[in-house]
């Protein structure tokens, strides 16, 4: 009976293992739980640095169908139903916004998440080259949070990618979700 572990439960005990004895695999992960201006549920991010790279993994659900713009923003604080307390885009090397404006793009930028008739979205995005730590760090003395938006970033639009209004927020911290 003992031989068989869940597989569930092979990548949990990993990551535990690996924070304290073993760097090369996962050194660091940061998560947000995401929520709506009403505070409802939407979502969890998780950003784990590992050993083959950053990588940004989302999951949750949006309000309506359709293709939303989606940031991480320079301060920590998800204060709602504006969430403009999270400030602008994180962007500490002070670029202009998006992937196709030829002088982005800012750090914080991220692939539009798409929801279908379910409205739920996953995404797996590489993030090299983000610093956790440290003054240009995403966790710098003011954090950072997840935000997303009413609608497409067009990725070229300085400074928002046109992207509308703040639907959804989390903060990041440091640490598995527990
Ligand atoms: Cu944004």
């Amino acid at each position: 009976m003992r031989k068989f572990v869940p597989l569930l439960m092979i990548p949990f005990i990993s990551a535990c293992a690996m924070t304290t004895a073993d760097r090369s695999t996962v050194s660091e992960v940061v998560t947000a739980d995401l929520a709506r201006a009403d505070g409802s549920w939407a979502g969890v991010a998780t950003i784990s640095k590992r050993s083959d790279g950053t990588f940004l993994s989302l999951a949750g659900e949006v309000p309506t169908q359709g293709t939303f713009g989606m940031h991480i923003h320079a301060v920590g604080k998800c204060e709602g139903p504006e969430f403009t307390s999270a400030g602008g885009h994180w962007n500490p090397a002070m670029k202009q916004h998006g992937r196709d404006n030829p002088m982005g793009a800012h750090k914080g930028d991220l692939p539009n998440i798409v929801a279908g008739a379910d409205r739920k979205f996953t995404l797996e995005q590489r993030i090299d080259d983000l610093m956790i730590e440290g003054a240009d760090g995403l966790l710098d003395a003011d954090g950072a949070a997840l935000i997303i938006h009413e609608k497409a970033d067009d990725y070229r639009t300085d400074p928002t990618g046109n992207s509308g209004k703040r639907i959804i927020c989390g903060v990041f911290k440091s640490g598995n979700r527990s």
